[in-house]
């Protein structure tokens, strides 16, 4: 309107004083807007990537040379990567509770998969969503209820499905066709587009359920890395020895991978039966006739190989931890891909420089480490999760970050970001100084706790601590079983070294330290036995 006005020729003295009045009130807003904006810097969006089971072996960026994951790369690149990066409890529902509420299991009260999750209690999201952001949960959260603190929700029943998923939208359910993660980001990048109010900050909480079990992977990928053979690492063939509760694990890749579930081995004579073959059935019949035809043309003819070679021993175990790791690593391709969408979104956008943007598992994973597949132990590889964080405004790019860091330190790290106070009682700590080199000081060792037993896969029930150098575990329950590991001389933790006199002042030292993580905490074996008690008269526990 301004530009059409200053063009006329036939100005009168009238328009003239208009004119200058709505220049000078244009300007002075526009000085106002500018102070406002400095006194009170805008506050940054929150883009909460989580997925499920994605092993830090399995994230280019860490450097294992397994695969490539560009898009998530390009979060460490544009920001920092987390070297010791950890959960406080290995396992999906409770690791999802300890980063919402910023507390150790036994405070939040969801110590398994089993027990219920009180949605009653403070969660960050809740705070920012009072202070003012707009908030939106979508995908896998695997807790029961009604989520709260956010604006809008999506959310997988569960588990979820692979194929054809079914979704929560605001309490309502309805199946959607297609494959679960470009579903997930569809609604992601949807909501970004059409259902954000552009002129409020907003947290996004983006939850993939892949890349957890059964590894289903989406046709376009059914043939990446078809030629190429895993070499399992150096431990795969553990014989547990000085480990007992390592040793009664049921999550072993050779003992314990259904062949038709978990390897898809679904032959169409049904000469292959199995334990789960009926419930990867209907897995499969969740696919549609061009989903099903592509899955044939790929799985059928390694089927025929597989029946015709019948392998015994090693070369069976070899063969096996090849199809875990190509169906495992295919479906981490989609999930990259989706990461890559949802940056590009925010670059396209003008949203990138006051974006923070994590990427996160709910827990690590065993790719063959001891044999195995799963997590739940306070072994490095499952009590490690991979952590990547970038905010351009903030964060220098190529940061690596290698305090000890733990999902309980999610929660506080947001509300500082944001500008928030962080509440009393939460027990993580804000890792912005850290991330920017600024903290004068940082913690020296982390807490774990695992309560799942007994139950599937067979991990007993256990807590522990870990400094920098050393690990100090106790297994209970139904076993008394101390376990001591010098991370330095033994990255894979394969020597228990509690009863070495040679260790005796690190034992004692680490049972102190242990000690004082009980207490800053709360944690306690009355607390232990409690929830023992709960878990065993829960209904569906069979023991
Ligand atoms: C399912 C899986 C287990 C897995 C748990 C917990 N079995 O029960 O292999 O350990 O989930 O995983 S499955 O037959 O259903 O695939 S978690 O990530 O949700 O904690
Ligand atoms: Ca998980």
């Amino acid at each position: 309107m301004a530009k059409h006005i200053l063009n006329t020729t036939k100005l009168n003295n009238s328009y003239l004083v208009v004119l200058s009045a709505f220049m000078l009130c244009f300007s002075c807003k526009n000085e106002t807007k500018a102070k406002v904006e400095a006194e009170t810097p805008q506050r940054p969006n929150i883009v909460f990537i989580m997925s499920d089971d994605h092993a830090y072996q399995a994230i280019s960026a860490y450097g294992h040379g397994l695969n490539n994951t560009p898009n998530i790369d390009r979060i460490a690149n544009e920001g920092a990567l987390f070297n010791r990066g950890f959960v406080t409890n290995s396992i999906c529902a409770p690791s999802r509770a300890v980063m919402l509420t910023g507390k150790h299991s036994f405070v939040n009260g969801k110590v398994d998969n089993i027990s219920p999750f009180n949605w009653d209690q403070d969660n960050f999201a809740k705070t920012l969503q009072k202070s003012g952001y707009q908030t939106a949960l979508i995908g896998k959260i695997h807790m029961d209820g009604l989520p709260q603190g956010f604006d809008y929700s999506n959310v997988l029943p569960g588990q979820g499905q692979y194929y054809s998923p079914e979704f929560i939208e605001n309490g309502v359910k309805k199946t959607i066709p297609g494959y679960v993660t470009n579903v997930t980001t569809d609604i992601a990048l949807n909501w970004l587009e059409n259902k954000r109010e552009k002129d409020k900050p907003f947290l996004m909480l983006y939850h993939q359920k892949a890349p957890h079990r059964t590894w289903m992977p989406e046709e376009k990928y059914l043939t990446l890395f078809d030629d190429k053979t895993f070499d399992p690492p150096a431990n795969f063939f553990d014989d547990y020895e000085g480990r007992p509760a390592a040793a009664a694990h049921e999550m072993g890749i050779y003992k314990d991978m259904d062949l038709v579930y978990d390897l898809k081995m679904l032959d169409k004579d049904g000469d292959i039966k199995t334990k789960y073959r009926g419930m990867f059935q209907k897995k499969y019949d969740r696919m549609n006739a061009e989903q099903k035809a592509a899955w044939d043309t790929y799985y059928d003819p390694i089927i025929a190989d597989f029946k015709a070679k019948k392998l015994e021993g090693k070369e069976l175990a070899l063969w096996k931890y090849n199809r875990y790791m190509h169906d495992y690593l295919r479906t981490i391709q989609s999930v990259d891909d989706g990461v890559g969408e949802v940056l590009d979104y925010l670059k396209e956008n003008g949203l990138e420089e006051n974006t923070i943007v994590v990427y996160t598992s709910d827990q690590g994973f065993y790719l063959g480490e001891h044999g195995w597949f799963d997590k739940r132990f306070m072994y490095e590889e499952s009590f490690r999760t991979p952590i990547l964080v970038k905010y351009p405004k903030e964060i220098k790019a190529g940061t690596v970050v290698n305090g000890l860091v733990q999902n309980l330190d999610f929660a506080p790290t947001f509300l500082d970001y944001a500008g928030v106070d962080i509440p009393k009682d939460i027990q993580g700590e804000s890792f912005r100084k850290l991330v920017n080199g600024e903290a004068s000081e940082w913690r020296d060792a982390i807490y774990y706790t695992y309560y799942e037993f007994p139950g599937e896969h067979h991990v007993k029930r256990h807590y522990g601590v870990r400094t920098d150098r050393y690990k100090l575990i106790h297994f209970y329950y139904d076993i008394e079983q101390w376990e001591l590991y010098d991370l330095e001389k033994d990255p894979s933790e394969m020597n228990n070294l509690y009863n070495d006199p040679a260790y005796a002042d690190v034992k004692a030292d680490m049972h102190k330290q242990l000690e004082n993580m009980r207490t800053k905490y709360g944690d306690s074996d009355e607390l232990n036995a409690s929830h023992l008690e709960r878990y065993l008269t829960a209904k569906h526990i069979k023991h």
